[in-house]
């Protein structure tokens, strides 16, 4: 069945490989990010019927006039896959105030930006559903990265919120992966940490093992939910 899909942080990593595992099935796909360029190489790979648009999730403007041009486009919205993040990790007492508040900034209040925007489009659809792509530590606190746990655990709280008030309208999905190899721990400004995490990071999983997940969560039969999936790295 034929969904419009809204993904965010669609030019790398998991939302690159998403928008790539979803060429050729009968949906559209609307990637929203800021590097443009970045999306419309991916866009040029796929084979189905995609639109690019240049979002800054922090920018609530943006966020709605992009809502606002899919709507035009696509006269609505079924799948809103909230995926955009960024994480900096560093001890807590070293910690950088603007890092911290990015991360807020992009994980929590992008997200409830764009969450708020498709709400009453979601409501409207008959296969209306959200998938928040969270982390293991929204279940628990690991070293260094305190205020990136804290900002998943929201994630995870707003999931949960979303289910419980709104279930007989939308389905609601949470995805927790562990470490997974892609561009997102080169964030990091801490250079006593980077070469530890980025070995730690490049043992993680292939960014298409968390994009099937997010399938498969898609192709779910209507009275199905995957309400949360937790992936992490196996034996290597
Ligand atoms: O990271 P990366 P991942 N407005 O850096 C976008 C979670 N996760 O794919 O704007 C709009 O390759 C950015 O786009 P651009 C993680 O927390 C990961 O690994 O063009 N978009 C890019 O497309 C995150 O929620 C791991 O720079 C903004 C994307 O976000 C999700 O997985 C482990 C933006 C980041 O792509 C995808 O991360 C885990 C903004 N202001 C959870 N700022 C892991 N990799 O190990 C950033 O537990 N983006």
């Amino acid at each position: 069945m034929k969904k419009v899909i809204v993904l965010t942080g669609a030019s790398s990593g998991i939302g690159a490989a998403t928008a790539k595992a979803l060429s050729n099935s009968p949906h559209v796909l609307v990637m929203l990010a800021r590097d443009v360029e970045k999306m419309k190489a991916i866009a040029s790979e796929i084979d189905c019927i995609s639109l690019v648009i240049k979002t800054d999730v922090t920018k609530v403007e943006e966020v709605n006039t992009a809502i606002e041009t899919v709507v035009e486009k696509f006269g609505g919205i079924d799948v809103l896959i909230n995926n955009a993040g960024i994480g900096y990790f560093d001890p807590i007492d070293e910690g950088k105030l603007d890092e911290w508040h990015t991360m807020v900034d992009v994980n929590i209040k992008g997200l409830l930006n764009i969450t708020h925007a498709c709400i009453p489009l979601l409501k409207k659809s008959e296969n209306g559903h959200v998938i928040n792509v969270t982390s293991v530590a929204a279940h628990q606190v690991f070293p260094n990265s305190a205020v990136y746990s804290a900002t998943k655990h929201a994630v995870l709280a707003i999931s949960k919120g979303l289910h419980q008030e709104l279930q007989k309208d939308l389905k609601v999905t949470s995805i927790s992966p562990g470490a997974v190899n892609t561009a997102f721990v080169d964030q990091t400004t801490n250079q006593e940490m980077i070469s530890d995490l980025k070995a730690y990071f490049a043992k993680g999983m292939h960014p298409d093992t968390i994009a099937q997940q997010i399938i498969y969560a898609i192709e779910q039969p209507k009275n199905v939910t995957i309400s949360e999936i937790i992936v992490r790295p196996g034996r290597s």
